[in-house]
């Protein structure tokens, strides 16, 4: 951006590093789907032990020799690290090596970058890019440093970084007035479908696990599934019926990662709120992954990050085709193959029974004048049956949840049938 850098190359070393005795082989996989997603090329990959990173190149001087022969051996361009770099360090080792250095980070952000399809989501990229790049504008790592002039004066390469800094800082800012005002707009949204009571289901997980497979299978929509990492950026919502309920909204989200950097978090925050504003989460998890429980366990720590953490939730075991799981419902979990197609209709009841239908439909009584209430019960999809009164009051057998059945009383001219109990003391989920 504002510095002199080695050109990005696509044919890359990776190198992880660990601590001694602690098995790393999944987080090496994970990094290489990583590098395949991101559209670069994963030539060799280097495992070293290191109790704690070198200041200078992260790594000791021996390793970064042993990286410099093997990348010219092998004609490779790139370095792809596993973990985020010092600016120092980086930059110490582009001028080692003469080639682009990449972070974990910035090998996210790249492939977010890449993905990013809605104004909404370029403009979240680019702040996060930005945000990403201004924590590491330090001095020394531009071209004008050279150039810094005696001891009492300020060098041209400082007044350079205050210029870089500056240039950043107002392009940051504009950034984040256009989202806000493309936010507002969806905040808008979301409160149009809160004021029609129009439940929000939220599809979470662990990046690859089956979320955007799970949306088609259940809206038959034909999003982009993908066995990539990232597939999905944007937010997609679509109407999704459930019998006995009426309609609700899906959405379908960007997965999570372990070390998910910090800078894409702050970006994503506003489309991330949808998860924590969601009525019920849905909880994809690739049964047939190794690192199920970890991941998992990532994901309930982002979604708790985000101030999702009390939502209430169904954890969806994804892909039971490969891991032989059995179908069905096992108490707040379901156990579902999005490409098989089963299991779905039974994570539908229970997506029902979460959002507290009340499963008998119950007689209601509207007065001649509430057109607007009958009219927004056949909207939910609630009627189950109805009979008009002589009088032109109407009697409608409808399907509704706890919540909707209080939002229903407190019209006036409504009066429900005299076995229905205190609609206040109906237990919400
Ligand atoms: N065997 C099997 N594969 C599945 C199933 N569901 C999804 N997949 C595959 O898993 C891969 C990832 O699926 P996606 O639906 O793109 O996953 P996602 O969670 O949306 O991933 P991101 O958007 O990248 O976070 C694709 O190759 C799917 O075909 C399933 O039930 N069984
Ligand atoms: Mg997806």
């Amino acid at each position: 951006m504002f510095f002199e850098r080695p050109p990005p190359g696509q044919q890359a070393l990776l190198l992880h590093v660990h601590a001694p005795g602690i098995g790393s082989d999944n987080e090496i996989a994970e990094l290489r789907e990583l590098v395949v997603s991101a559209d670069l090329k994963p030539r060799s990959t280097l495992v070293v032990t290191r109790l704690r990173p070198h200041p200078r190149w992260f790594v000791g001087q021996g390793k970064a020799d042993e990286i410099r022969h093997t990348m010219t051996s092998n004609n490779d361009d790139l370095l792809i690290v596993n973990h985020d770099l010092t600016p120092a360090q980086q930059r110490n080792m582009e001028d080692l090596l003469q080639a682009r250095v990449m972070t974990r980070t910035e090998l996210i952000l790249h492939i977010f970058a890449d993905r990013a399809r809605t104004h909404e989501g370029k403009l979240q990229v680019e702040l996060a890019q930005f945000q990403h790049g201004r924590s590491r504008l330090v001095r020394g790592w531009s071209h004008l440093d050279r150039q810094k002039g005696g001891l009492y004066m300020r060098g041209a390469g400082e007044r350079q970084l205050e210029l870089d800094q500056r240039m950043i800082d107002t392009r940051i800012r504009k950034l984040k007035e256009r989202l806000e005002r493309v936010q507002r707009r969806r905040a808008q949204s979301r409160r149009r479908r809160s004021r029609a009571k129009v439940p929000t289901i939220v599809l979470v997980g662990y990046t690859n696990a089956g979320k955007s497979s799970l949306f088609n299978a259940l809206t038959d929509g034909s999003i982009d599934a993908q066995d990539r990492l990232f597939a999905t950026l944007d937010p997609t919502m679509r109407h999704l019926s459930l019998d006995g309920y009426g309609t609700v909204v899906i959405a379908d989200t960007v997965g999570f990662i372990r070390d998910l950097p910090i800078d894409l978090v702050e970006a994503f925050k506003a489309t991330l709120e949808e998860v924590s504003a969601a009525d019920l989460l849905l909880h994809v998890i690739d049964s047939a992954a190794a690192e199920q429980e970890s991941m998992s366990a990532e994901v309930e720590r982002v979604l708790s990050e985000i101030g999702a953490g009390t939502v209430p939730k169904i954890d969806v075991l994804n892909k039971i085709d490969r891991s032989a799981l059995d179908e069905g419902m096992f108490g707040n979990r379901v156990h579902v193959s999005a490409r098989m197609k089963t299991g779905l209709e039974t994570l539908k009841e229970l997506i029902g029974q979460r959002l507290g239908v009340v499963n008998e439909p119950i007689e209601v009584c509207l007065a001649p004048s509430n057109g607007k209430v009958r009219a927004r019960l056949y909207e939910l999809g609630a009627v189950v049956g109805e009979t008009l009164q002589e009088d032109g009051a109407m009697t409608l057998s409808v399907r509704l949840d706890a919540e909707q059945i209080n939002w229903l009383v407190a019209h006036e001219g409504v009066a429900l049938q005299e076995a229905f109990p205190d609609p206040k003391l109906l237990a919400l989920p």
